[in-house]
């Protein structure tokens, strides 16, 4: 059941379609303080609280306080309390369980037992907002429902399920050529390479460097008929530069945001000066959106848009003062007051709060100060961007991701979880923030693999890129500077080979479980706790969790570690690929095992009766055999699964011949097909 309630003068964020109508009488389960603004809830000693999305820390949420200020922070660090995105749904499961979205577009606080232990408290900025209260059967059923209320998530093409290769540093034809070869030559998989900010003439969007990529159009063909998609990157800010048509034409229509005076408002991004298309203002953001027709034009049917929080370098006002009060400190005995306060001053000019107080959008006609509607720059970025396929290549899926978001976007795109670095606390970080993101909405996404920033080594890598290999968005993005990692920079040509050929194998399977998610708003990763609500030790695991109805993964996330304990809620079977492409299937019972995994190995367990599709090894999405996969089964009595499968690019998904059956009765050696 879902209940709505509204306060003050609601600013519509569209993250919901269709609002049900407002509920009747007291909210249950938060106390209401309008004064303070906030929301309160007194938790149960053992109460659990999952969700939030993109953020820091546990699956469990309790014991922090994380605010919803989209931000531009490559430090994810445990003490943080923000990331890119603003996911604002949570679900209380313990004495009570309930689900609660805050649908509200500025900035506010959840404080998870990290004031008083037990207590739960949402602190918002202003009193405007759409409050919905969800409860149901169970915490999938909650979660099923919210996801039904969102609406359905994107769904990219079925390439976008191929391994791509990124970095930020690739310069040219020349540099892209190179990575495809190298991989093609090895023959590790790949179909994809992203284009950083480099592919761009001067960081000016929806431009190409002519000296570097002479010919893109030509460039893309050439790639694609090596199977290989460029997916370039488009960044928020549009450079200031006279003859820049972008710059040009968006200035002449008023699309940029403006200042309190109606002045444009200028901030420095990687171009140097840059403005910000209004992404809330429906005109300004139909216009943007019709911008990356450029690039669909040469043949490119991917993008990334990133710094969409908006990232601020600096704004020229801030810069004048800051320069102004530097003077001051000139020939000045620096003491400890006056050090510190001189080296923060530079600091303050990036992403500095005051700034996103300094202009204004045109939103739903109305000026509205940007702080108010902080969290929905990146949404409608994306949002631009998506409307703008559905009007320029209406019957083309468009690979899509983003780096902002707020819960709304999970319609237009998915989201990639930002700059991390090569350590291995990131990769557990990672495996933690896949179902607080599928049950906000967002299916299609991914860690940078490898780490974006810092330098990686071998085993990290490894150990990555086998849980990787699951997740939808599976890419590996370093940043310039740091210690190449592709794959073919390393010795263990052949662990990679097998590692990343797995996961073309796990195609058939991995795209069905993406696409029945999707129309079933189910979650495609859940933590134990979610499906066995009685095993008091399954709602402590946090480094384990299920994909689909089928599998348990369990990665190794620390280094020099040959294996890992693994908790078996019940009876599973391990199901062992080693390098030398042997199987083992073993079946363990439940309870705790030490499982030996080599750095090349990966393991995964079967749940009972079931069965996953898997195919043979493909150097690309196109060359996968999805018609006649194997499988791979647990069968007691009978495993039967529901294999979805279309060609991937149509957008007919809810067409029944997508579905198939396949089952497998004890004894029999080959499935049966329905
Ligand atoms: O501030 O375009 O998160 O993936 O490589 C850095 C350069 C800007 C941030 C993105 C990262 C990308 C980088 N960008």
């Amino acid at each position: 059941m879902i209940r709505r309630y509204e306060f003050g003068k609601v600013l519509e964020t569209e993250a919901i379609l269709e609002k049900p109508e407002q509920a009747e009488g007291a909210v249950p389960y938060l106390q209401v303080d309008e004064a303070k603004r906030s929301l309160l809830y007194e938790m149960g000693e053992k109460d659990r609280v999952y969700g939030l999305g993109e953020n820091l820390r546990g699956i469990n949420k309790r014991g922090w306080i994380y605010e919803s200020r989209c931000t531009d922070d490559p430090e994810h660090m445990e003490d943080k309390r923000a990331l890119y995105g603003a996911h604002n749904f949570l679900v209380v499961d313990g004495q009570d369980q309930f689900g609660v979205f805050i649908d509200y577009p500025g900035i506010l606080s959840f404080d998870v037992g990290y004031t008083r232990c037990n207590q739960l408290k949402i602190q918002l900025s202003d009193w405007n907002m759409d409050l919905y209260v969800i409860t149901g059967e169970n915490v999938r059923d909650i979660v099923r429902q919210f996801r039904r209320l969102i609406g359905r998530s994107y769904i990219p093409p079925l390439w976008a399920f191929g391994y791509g290769q990124s970095r930020w540093g690739y310069k040219s034809e020349d540099d892209v050529r190179e990575v495809v070869r190298r991989h093609r030559e090895l023959q590790i998989p790949l179909d994809s390479v992203y284009l950083d900010i480099d592919y761009m003439e001067r960081y000016k969007d929806f431009t190409v460097n002519q000296e570097t990529f002479p010919d893109f159009a030509d460039f893309c063909g050439e790639m694609k008929r090596q199977h290989i998609h460029l997916v370039p990157i488009i960044d928020a800010g549009v450079k200031q530069e006279e003859g820049y048509p972008v710059y040009e034409e968006g200035m002449e229509k008023g699309y940029f945001c403006k200042k309190e005076d109606g002045s444009p408002f200028v901030a420095a991004v990687w171009p140097g000066k840059a403005l910000f298309p209004d992404m809330l203002n429906e005109e300004a953001r139909r216009w943007f959106g019709n911008q990356y027709q450029f690039l669909l034009d040469q043949g490119i049917e991917g993008f990334w848009n990133d710094m969409n929080e908006p990232a601020i370098f600096y704004t020229e006002d801030r810069l004048r003062q800051v320069m102004e009060e530097l003077e001051s400190y000139k020939g000045r005995n620096l003491d400890l007051d006056t050090f510190f306060s001189f080296t923060n001053l530079v600091q303050s000019l990036s992403n500095n709060t005051e700034d996103y107080k300094e202009f204004y959008h045109e939103f739903h006609g109305e000026k509205v100060r940007h702080d108010r509607v902080h969290n929905l720059f990146g949404f409608n970025m994306t949002r631009a961007a998506g409307e703008a396929f559905e009007r320029l290549v209406p019957e083309k899926r468009i690979l899509m991701f983003s780096r902002s978001s707020y819960i709304g976007m999970h319609r237009y795109g998915g989201i990639w979880q930002g700059d991390n670095r090569s350590w291995w606390s990131h990769l557990l970080l990672n495996i933690k923030m896949m179902p607080s993101l599928n049950m906000c909405g967002f299916l299609y996404t991914g860690a940078d693999l490898g780490g974006f920033g810092a330098d990686t080594t071998e085993d990290l890598l490894l150990r990555w890129l086998a849980f990787g290999i699951f997740t939808p968005l599976m890419r590996n993005h370093s940043a310039m500077g740091t210690r190449e990692q592709e794959v073919y920079r390393f010795e263990k040509t052949e662990g990679f080979r097998h590692i990343i050929g797995l996961r073309y194998r796990l195609i058939p399977y991995l795209y069905s479980e993406y696409m029945k998610a999707v129309l079933r708003d189910e979650m495609m990763f859940r933590p134990l706790a979610f499906d066995y609500p009685s095993d008091a030790y399954a709602a402590q695991v946090e480094d384990q969790l299920l994909l689909g109805e089928e599998l348990m993964l369990a990665p190794v996330y620390e280094q020099n570690k040959e294996g890992r304990y693994v908790y078996l809620p019940e009876e599973m079977k391990m199901v062992r690929f080693s390098e030398d492409g042997t199987v083992e299937e073993k079946i363990l019972p439940a309870g705790h095992h030490y499982v030996k995994v080599p750095l090349t190995d990966v393991v995964f367990f079967l749940r009972p009766n079931r069965l996953i599709p898997f195919a043979d090894v493909a150097q690309n999405v196109d060359e996968i055999d999805f018609e006649h996969p194997g499988v791979l089964a647990f069968v007691r009595e009978e495993a039967c699964y529901e294999y979805y499968r279309d060609n991937g690019y149509e957008k007919d998904y809810e067409n029944p011949a997508h579905f198939h059956r396949i089952c497998l009765k004890k004894g029999e050696s080959s499935p049966t097909v329905f």
